[in-house]
């Protein structure tokens, strides 16, 4: 092949990397956003008169005309930006993250783009604005949600009901200049502390890398996360704690009722669901983003208020172990996760151990140990494992902190395996079929309470059972699954847990997907042994662990 023909070659297979290559954000800016660990997402827009979800309800359960005209009644004359600071602050949370645009397409901002916006609704003020402006009074940093998606944009070719239906006539093209055209409007009331885009349909690294390369240039050290279509700076786990993972910052994100937009009576998570949420995921190493949907007055519901100034009352106390923190060094158990910073490292028990704690040796000298704000414990490493006793009356039913001052960085500290103890004491895990390794695989890998570890099935398995029998009559009222290698989705299509009664099984719970971090709550359940009947699934099925709540 002639040199030119071959150099054009390389040029044309190269061109497209190139174009999906972006000013990646400054290490500062990323710092920074890291050390906030804990903000307040909010989903809100005129459906808050239906109390159902946003974007996702139009065209199913309210019909397209009559949700596209909510806005002519949205008159939220409770709104006061001031006090959606207050609440914000007075959870111990950093930033503020509002949706400006969903799937909707409706927009919280006077935009010059399109009349579909607040200014244009009763109320007549630029939410974003005001908010933006109550942030920076306030002394908390605010970021922007926007949608990528819009099924109502005339431009996008996907629509609702939960763009899954198709337009005949569509410009992707000039609907990524509408985004655009946004995004700089939205960053004139920043700077922004990040820009939180969301369902990147139709869009492919390329464009993503577009956005995210215009809104640099326009400010530097903006931070962006991976819904664009490019993977930006963050990855963005939703309604779960991510994994452990220290390399690339990471943001759950994860509702404080189970609706993102305000829905009347919904379930509230529990204060001790909220904080261990908060501080399973800082373990882990990433931000916590927790939403409340505030109502169709403007008002943040008051249960919700009360919820999350408990939380703050909490992180008022024990900052230290959150704030500037990073996950590690120990890789988070069931029972216990770790942060750290400078030479302090705060092993964080989430539930209470009867005896000594014991995790892997630390590779340095410990130079000193505490209850976090109590009395000093002594500390003993011997063969490779770190124990402590923590006195009884030191016990905290959400978080026992236990700060170590180490000798060094604990930065320095490579990950180390999780502290891992029995997941439900006594019991004893058999299944119908196993990995041809049954010593590395084994259904005892279930109970052992280490993540790392796995119950696994020969390839080509699409059903299987897990039984385990409690040492005693045993009574639940929630279990959480862990399944292995799922990544974001799960391989278990269909399954059901079945209780013992006597020498009869009776299904007491049925479902579909688990996924990573899979949990279920039913009315109280007394039983010897349950099963796991996994019926369908589309890869061979590996679950890591199991755990039952107790009422
Ligand atoms: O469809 C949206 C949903 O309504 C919500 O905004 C979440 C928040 O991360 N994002 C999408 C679902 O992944």
């Amino acid at each position: 092949m002639k040199p030119i023909a071959c150099l054009l070659t390389i040029l044309s297979l190269a061109a497209p990397l190139v174009a999906q290559q972006v000013t990646p954000a400054s290490p500062e800016a990323i710092r920074n956003w890291q050390d906030a660990r804990f903000g307040m997402f909010i989903h809100w827009g005129p459906v808050a008169l239906t109390g159902r979800e946003i974007g996702w309800s139009r065209g199913s359960q309210t019909p397209i005309e009559e949700y596209d005209n909510l806005y002519k009644k949205f008159n939220p004359t409770k709104f006061n930006a001031d006090e959606w600071v207050a609440v914000a602050k007075a959870a111990g949370m950093k930033y503020m993250v509002l949706t400006t645009k969903h799937h909707d397409g409706f927009c919280l901002w006077d935009t010059k783009q399109t009349d579909y916006n607040i200014m244009n609704t009763p109320f007549k003020r630029d939410v974003v604005k005001e908010l933006a402006e109550a942030c920076k009074k306030g002394g908390i940093a605010f970021g922007t949600y926007y949608s990528t998606c819009d099924w109502h944009h005339p431009d996008f070719p996907l629509t609702s009901p939960g763009g899954k239906t198709k337009r005949e006539s569509h410009n992707l093209d000039r609907y990524t200049e509408y985004l655009k055209a946004q995004t700089r409007e939205l960053l004139s009331y920043g700077p922004l502390f990040t820009l939180w885009y969301d369902v990147p349909q139709m869009f492919d690294a390329k464009r993503g890398a577009g956005i995210i390369n215009m809104a640099r240039a326009i400010q530097p050290d903006i931070v962006i996360n991976n819904r664009t279509g490019h993977k930006g700076d963050y990855d963005t786990p939703e309604q779960r704690v991510g994994g452990f993972q220290i390399h690339r910052p990471w943001e759950t994100c994860m509702t404080i009722c189970r609706q993102w937009a305000w829905k009347p009576d919904d379930k509230m998570k529990s204060l001790k669901e909220c904080l261990q949420t908060l501080i399973r995921t800082n373990g882990g190493g990433g931000n916590l983003l927790f939403n409340v949907g505030p109502q169709p007055d403007g008002l943040i519901e008051p249960r919700q208020v009360e919820r999350l100034k408990e939380m703050g009352a909490w992180l008022a106390k024990n900052s230290d172990a959150v704030y500037g923190t990073r996950g590690g060094p120990w890789k988070p158990s069931s029972h216990i996760v770790s942060t750290r910073k400078g030479d302090k490292i705060y092993l964080h028990i989430l539930s209470k151990v009867d005896g000594p704690v014991i995790a892997p040796a630390l590779p340095v000298a410990i130079k000193s140990a505490q209850i976090l704000n109590g009395p000093t414990i002594k500390t003993t490493t011997e063969e490779g494992s770190l124990s402590f006793v923590v006195p009884d009356n030191s016990w905290d039913e959400i978080d026992t902190i236990v700060e170590l001052t180490i000798d060094g960085n604990a930065m320095d500290i490579p990950p180390l395996k999780p502290a891992t103890r029995p997941s439900i004491p006594g019991a004893k895990a058999t299944a119908s079929t196993t990995h041809k390794d049954s010593r590395k695989h084994g259904a005892d890998m279930l109970l052992d309470g280490d993540p790392e570890s796995r119950w696994a099935t020969p390839d080509g398995t699409k059903n299987a059972w897990l039984q385990i029998d409690f040492d005693k009559e045993t009574t639940f009222n929630g279990i959480t699954i862990e399944e292995a290698n799922s990544g974001h989705g799960s391989n278990v299509k269909k399954f059901e847990l079945q209780k013992k009664d006597g020498t009869t099984w009776t299904t007491f719970h049925r479902g579909g997907a688990l996924g990573a971090h899979f949990s279920a709550s039913f009315d109280p359940v007394t039983a010897s042994a349950i099963r796991l009947n996994i019926l369908d699934a589309s890869k061979s099925p590996t679950i890591s662990e199991i755990f039952i709540q107790t009422p």
